[in-house]
């Protein structure tokens, strides 16, 4: 799909650390620090949450790239070493309502990953909802060996998808995954070659922009709750949102136009 993107107006233009584009149903954020190699400090990470909560309204998914040759090299240690302890529990939070501002918000996010995900990289990274990755990706937790602990919501995300052990050894060793131990451990969806991951995330964000919004919103927001709920609780909101979306006008009609033959089937990729 070719996208012709123009740059993002009003506020979203004014935000100084992201450069944002649209176009039509897709936004493209791109954290935009790379004589930094995007390290977040705290101006940036509340520049991301107030993208994301103000896209346009006809926005149906979102790309975030990471301008230069890394996509993130994490928390900005530079603001680190001043902190008091309740200073610090305050910073984690407000990483914490971004980072649920990205998984939790208005539309499903397809991350294009590169060179360093590390740290606070790797926190954003695993609170969108599909990530591609080029060839150069690698991806560390050096929260370890810098003598801290993860912040952003990495001890409830990363673990989700490479699991408790995989992320231990991570932190205590300092070991770094490369792009295809990623794809096999489920930090990525995709894997492809270096400088096609725009490409990719496009076609993709393309794709879920045109699924029904409450379709979106059941995966986005029910099916991670779900994830975390008992067998029966899961199952007992899985019936509340499965109804909800299929009494929307805009799933009866999808199943109209496949019952009329008017709907593609699906076939293998
Ligand atoms: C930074 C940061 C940063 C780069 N904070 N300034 N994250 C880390 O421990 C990763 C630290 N960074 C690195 O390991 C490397 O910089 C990279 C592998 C990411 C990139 O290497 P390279 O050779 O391409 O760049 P560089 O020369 O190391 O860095 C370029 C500049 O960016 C340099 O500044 P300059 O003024 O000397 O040009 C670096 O100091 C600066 N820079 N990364 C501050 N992270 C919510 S809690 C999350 C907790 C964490 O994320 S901890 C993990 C932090």
């Amino acid at each position: 799909m070719s996208l012709q993107f123009q740059p993002a107006e009003g506020l979203l233009a004014q935000l100084d650390l992201l450069k944002i584009e649209l176009a039509g149903p897709v936004a493209h954020v791109r954290l935009n620090r790379p004589a930094k190699r995007n390290a977040i400090n705290d101006a940036l990470v509340q520049q991301l949450q107030t993208a994301m909560v103000n896209l346009p309204k006809g926005v149906g998914a979102a790309v975030l790239s990471g301008e230069g040759e890394h996509f993130c090299a994490g928390l900005d240690l530079s603001e680190l070493s001043e902190r008091s302890v309740a200073e610090g529990i305050y910073h984690s939070r407000l990483w914490h309502g971004v980072m649920d501002s990205l998984q939790f918000g208005r539309v499903p996010i397809v991350s294009v990953l590169h060179g360093a995900v590390v740290g606070g990289g790797l926190e954003i990274a695993s609170s969108t909802h599909i990530r591609v990755a080029e060839a150069s990706t690698y991806y560390g937790l050096p929260e370890g060996q810098r003598g801290i602990f993860v912040g952003g919501g990495g001890s409830a995300r990363v673990p989700r998808l490479v699991g408790v052990a995989c992320m231990a050894d991570m932190m205590l060793t300092g070991r770094v995954l490369d792009a295809q131990e990623g794809l096999q451990r489920g930090l990525s969806q995709y894997l492809v070659p270096e400088g096609q991951g725009l490409a990719k995330a496009f076609e993709l964000a393309g794709k879920i922009a045109q699924n029904a919004p409450l379709s979106n919103f059941a995966v986005m927001q029910a099916l991670p709750r779900i994830a975390d709920l008992s067998q029966p609780d899961g199952l007992f909101v899985e019936s509340l949102m499965a109804a909800i979306a299929q009494g929307d006008d805009a799933a009866k009609e999808r199943v109209r136009a496949f019952l009329d033959k008017r709907a593609g089937k699906v076939k293998p990729a």
